[in-house]
């Protein structure tokens, strides 16, 4: 997968040199290529935003040299010629929530660009126009609270995305029964060595050797958890996935 990013501030997106994206990237499983809005502006001042029209507090960031900057990393406009695949994805407070399934869709697409708007936002005609023209375009929100910018919200997703790439994470199965994954619940408790910490056991069960018991334990467990942080997340359940056992949980 080939991943653009178009930022103010490169600088935030070095965490992903780091850990499991970082090593994707050394692997080429990902192709990650972060660039410097400004490359893109055509003034002394190197100037991305200008005042709201219609008024009001703050800046609102030029849709011209968005356009610009999208244009060449999609691939539009160049000797490569118009790369339809390439999926526009704009962080921002306002968008659809991003969620493990828009992970998982976006994990299928071959080239994303995302661009990180600072400020008050994009001009509103950029995701207007590259809709408008066949590109497939994103606008999505990592959770309701307000970041200074969209380059956090960007590193979330792309870690997110990232690790469904195939043999990016070591374990497939470790994919499955984190929180979040198939089962539609949250993750059961783990435990490691020491046995006792702090006068604190771990479950005797988990000691037993007893694999049948120990996974109805986990899964006793996982649905504890979800009924008490997430009744969302039960409401949603698909009742034809619980077993007898479970509806007495
Ligand atoms: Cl994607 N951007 C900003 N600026 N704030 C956010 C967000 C995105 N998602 C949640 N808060």
């Amino acid at each position: 997968m080939r991943i653009d990013v178009v930022t103010i501030f490169p600088d935030y997106l070095s965490a992903l040199d780091l850990s499991l994206v970082g090593k994707a990237r050394a692997s080429g499983i990902l192709d990650l290529r972060v660039h410097d809005l400004r490359d893109w502006t055509t003034d002394r001042h190197r100037t991305v935003d200008d005042t709201p029209f219609g008024g009001g507090a703050g800046m609102v960031m030029r849709p011209d040299v968005w356009g610009r900057a999208i244009d060449d990393v999609s691939g539009r406009g160049s000797e490569r010629g118009a790369d339809q695949g390439a999926h526009l994805l704009l962080p921002t407070p306002s968008g659809d929530t991003f969620t493990q399934r828009t992970a998982e869709r976006l994990a299928e697409a071959d080239h994303l660009v995302v661009a990180c708007g600072r400020y008050e936002g994009i001009d509103a005609r950029v995701a207007e126009h590259y809709r408008a023209t066949g590109t497939t375009v994103s606008e999505l929100s990592i959770g309701d609270y307000v970041l200074n910018g969209g380059e956090v919200a960007a590193l979330v997703m792309i870690e997110a995305v990232a690790r469904l790439l195939p043999g990016v994470v070591g374990n497939p199965h470790s994919l499955v029964e984190e929180s979040h994954g198939a089962a539609g619940l949250l993750e059961y408790p783990v435990y490691t060595k020491p046995p006792t910490w702090a006068e604190h056991d771990v479950p005797d069960v988990l000691l037993s050797g007893h694999h049948a018991r120990i996974e109805r334990w986990r899964r006793d467990e996982a649905l504890r958890r979800t009924v008490v942080r997430r009744p969302d997340m039960v409401e949603a359940l698909d009742v034809a996935g619980l077993d007898a056992h479970d509806l007495q949980v």
